[in-house]
């Protein structure tokens, strides 16, 4: 298939419920995986790296996509042995590059990754689809992690909404929803405890956005300079949802936030995995416009649909359909590509989970038959577009 769209799909190693040769049938190249028995922050060695390499090539694919390479949190808080970790890093990336491993993603979210308060939400048809809804989302913060001054950062009105949807809901609501929204990191097995969060949530009491941007471009302008030596790509993960939560600074939600980042660091190797599902979760971000802005610096395509409410609550809707545009995105990604030679690796992200997967215990939003739709659409979709 003649495409500039290289279609890969996440594979969360020997603990996946899907083996490669699983994922080489849904007609993908390219593997997005992660070393996830690495501890954050360590080194992945020349051997671990080529244990799995060789793996996914014996089963016919290309390992094309590194996610992630996480960032420690002392890194984000520039606390204890960060300068090691930093080192560590920049190790790591080469590495991989020696490996011809270059496309890197990463994220930096204070503590938490991406945040739902609905894991299982019926969407119209009855597929199990996730959701963040902001309501029930205060309740989880005010009335279940019951954080220290939780209550001024809402209005009076805010708080009183949040109490009326905490008292509606039932023992066991309320269980669902602290798992939700306390899942470990994807591809960990372990979930934080709300006195591990409370714990954690602490130690950023002194950063606020001014500051977590700074760590954020001392650490770029410290890991670019090995990105360019190496050839690596470096493609941060916007904010999921792209805004604060739990008082946390946020510093990836916007095209504002990508303009300055980017204004930062003048090399390309410092990019973007363009993740129009995380991006477009605020009404405010143009997404045809971020990727204007800086295609040169998009090395990593996540493409998937979001359904916005008034009430600031959204969901995740089916690849094609939802507030993102997505044709318009991929007739962007085409001719960009096409003009200029390149080609770049896209996942579907997540997908919804059908009835007949319902009770595999696959990582949250990583279903099969979900992301295959996604993968088999989002692939016509592109077919349809090209010029010739
Ligand atoms: C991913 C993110 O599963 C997902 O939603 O898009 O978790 C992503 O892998 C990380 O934020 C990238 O570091
Ligand atoms: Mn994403």
């Amino acid at each position: 298939m003649n495409t500039t769209i290289i279609k890969t799909m996440r594979w969360y190693g020997e603990r996946d419920l899907l083996s490669l040769e699983d994922l080489r049938q849904a007609g993908i190249t390219g593997i997005v995986t992660a070393l996830h028995h690495i501890p954050v922050g360590d080194i992945w060695s020349p051997e671990e790296i080529k244990k799995t390499k060789d793996k996914i090539e014996a089963a016919g694919m290309t390992w094309d996509v590194v996610e992630s390479l996480p960032v420690h949190e002392n890194i984000k808080k520039r606390t204890g042995n960060y300068e090691e970790l930093i080192e560590n890093y920049k190790v790591s990336l080469k590495n991989l590059a020696d490996q011809g491993i270059y496309t890197i993603t990463y994220n930096f979210m204070p503590i938490l990754d991406w945040v739902r308060t609905d894991h299982r939400f019926k969407n119209a048809v009855g597929a199990e689809i996730l959701k963040y809804d902001p309501v029930k989302f205060k309740a989880f913060d005010l009335f279940i992690l019951k954080r220290p001054g939780a209550e001024s950062d809402y209005t009076e009105a805010q708080v009183a909404e949040a109490k009326e949807k905490y008292d509606s809901l039932s023992e066991e609501e309320r269980e669902v929803l602290k798992k939700s929204v306390m899942l470990g990191l994807p591809g960990s097995t372990v979930d934080f405890t709300t006195e591990d969060l409370l714990n954690q949530l602490a130690e950023y009491k002194d950063i606020d956005e001014s500051k977590l941007r700074e760590h954020l471009v001392l650490f770029l302008k410290a890991v670019t300079s090995t990105a360019d030596a190496v050839g690596a790509k470096l493609a941060i993960h916007p904010d999921d949802p792209p805004f604060s939560v739990l008082g946390l600074p946020r510093i990836v939600s916007t095209a504002e936030d990508l303009n300055y980042i980017f204004s930062q660091i003048e090399s390309t190797s410092c990019g973007l995995c363009y993740c129009t599902g995380s991006l477009g979760a605020n009404p405010a971000n143009d997404l045809p416009q971020i990727f204007d802005t800086h295609k040169e610096r998009v090395h990593f395509l996540h493409l998937r649909n979001v359904q916005k409410f008034e009430d600031g609550s959204f969901y995740e809707s089916d690849h094609l359909d939802g507030d993102v545009p997505m044709k318009q995105v991929m007739r962007q990604i085409i001719d960009y590509t096409t003009t200029n030679g390149k080609r770049i690796p896209m996942r579907p992200d997540h997908g919804y989970l059908h009835a007949l997967e319902k009770h595999k215990p696959y990582y949250v939003g990583y279903s099969f038959i979900g992301r295959l739709k996604g993968l088999a659409e989002l692939t016509g979709l592109e077919l349809g577009l090209q010029k010739n």
